[in-house]
């Protein structure tokens, strides 16, 4: 896969640069009294997962364009996700997205311990009928106005909870496409009493230690209402679902403009918050990488995960989810795991008590400019240093290219033939 001693010779004629750099940072931060070996300490504790269905090559309803090497199924997807994990050392989970992730747990688990990683939150999928599928999720999947839909739509999330507690799993995501088109199409009450009944019988098929996470979004596939269109309703079915049910957050299913660091504020105070989607977007649910668009914005979502992250019963699920359609979709998914990483990194840093003082004090400019001092900083050194300790790559693409990796998949795997349009 990516040989150790390629990343040894690679990391060989970085480490003095490196050196002098986590020094020179390392003696700035002193100085402003914070000790760089703890932020060196968290980098190397955080973990995002990466989504299967991120290793191919994404596509738009309008054309997909497959690069070299695609991968052919599961199996291929978890050997890329181990290429990330390996060069960065900050991806030891993959999430898998069901049925296009479908395989005996036996082979998953195995190939799980091949690779060393392990599995995150199952995502289930009743926003696409499957050629094997007696019903149509056309008009909808588990707010259907057919019983039997919903039905078929409840058994396909409980097989994921079957799956996923095979392969050491311990929450399902479930996101709808259901919605309407039209205005008067549907009963918007009556619709989400019929997504609130079958999501009852979902959780009531949790184990003890799962817990299930519900995903709002805007709009899409539905243009005029969507059953779970944003944290509200989200923060409704959790609560009237139970304990066990708690919000997820994908950064890119809201309006424009929304301030999203202000729900993850309100969920966490609601003791809702069960994890994330990382990705970033400029006009929809773009799926970019995390932190092309707007980095400042995915800071402020980890300060206030910082802020809170004291906060009895937090357990997150941080993930990604991105759809890469011109790059090599290893390469994004290295460099979306390491902006998180860094906006973790920067939150880190802010002066907490002075930040508290200046609010006290109403001191707007000093509260934003001590925010600025914190994301201002380059952490580079200390993601690089952290790397580097677990034997990961202080330049991940850098190794990745040197490594020869997708031209030596291309061998084994067939070209792929561009198609029309689809979502992974
Ligand atoms: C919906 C979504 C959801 C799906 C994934 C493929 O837009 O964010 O999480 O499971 O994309
Ligand atoms: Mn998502
Ligand atoms: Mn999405």
């Amino acid at each position: 896969m990516i040989d150790k001693n390629l990343i040894e010779a690679e990391n060989a004629s970085r480490e003095a640069d490196l050196t002098a750099d986590y020094e020179a940072l390392g003696a700035r931060l002193a100085r402003r009294g914070v000790d760089i070996e703890a932020l060196t300490t968290r980098a190397t504790a955080f973990g995002v997962a990466v989504p299967s269905w991120g290793t191919g090559t994404g596509g738009t309803r309008f054309a997909r364009f497959p690069g070299l090497g695609e991968p052919r199924g599961i199996m291929d997807k978890l050997d890329d996700c181990a290429v990330i994990h390996r060069l960065t050392d900050a991806t030891p989970k993959v999430s898998l997205h069901i049925p296009w992730d479908k395989a005996e747990p036996a082979l998953l688990l195995e190939k799980a311990e091949e690779t060393g990683l392990g599995f995150d939150a199952m995502n289930s999928n009743t926003f696409q009928d499957q050629p094997d599928q007696p019903r149509s999720y056309k008009f909808g999947s588990l707010s259907h106005t057919d019983a039997a839909t919903r039905a078929q739509a409840v058994e396909h999330n409980l097989e994921c909870i079957q799956i996923g507690r095979a392969i050491g799993s311990k929450a399902l995501t479930v996101w709808i496409g259901d919605g309407s088109n039209f205005p008067g199409q549907t009963s918007l009450s009556r619709q989400f009493d019929r997504y609130l009944d079958a999501m009852k019988q979902v959780y009531a098929g949790l184990p003890d230690d799962w817990r299930i996470f519900s995903e709002h979004k805007i709009y899409e596939p539905a243009f005029y209402s969507t059953v779970v269109q944003d944290w509200g309703t989200s923060l409704m079915i959790a609560q009237e679902l139970g304990d066990k049910a708690q919000c997820l957050v994908d950064l890119g299913h809201h309006a424009p403009n929304v301030n999203i660091e202000m729900i993850v504020a309100r969920l966490i105070r609601a003791g809702k918050l069960g994890g994330f989607h990382f990705n970033d977007s400029k006009y929809g649910d773009d799926d970019l990488d995390s932190g092309t668009i707007e980095p400042f914005r995915l800071f402020l979502v980890f300060n206030e995960l910082v802020e809170l992250e004291d906060t009895p019963g937090l357990n997150l699920a941080h993930m990604i989810d991105q759809s890469h359609n011109v790059t090599d979709p290893i390469e994004s998914l290295i460099v979306s795991a390491c902006e998180i990483q860094r906006a973790y990194i920067q939150a880190s840093l802010v002066d907490r008590e002075a930040l508290d003082g200046f609010r006290d004090a109403n001191d707007a400019l000093m509260a934003a400019a001590t925010l600025r001092a914190a994301f201002r900083t380059d952490v580079e050194p200390i993601l690089a240093m952290a790397r580097a300790r677990a034997g990961a790559a202080i330049d991940p693409v850098a190794a990745y290219r040197a490594s020869g990796y997708r031209a030596k998949v291309a061998e084994e795997r067939p070209r792929v033939t561009a198609g029309g349009g689809g979502i992974v």
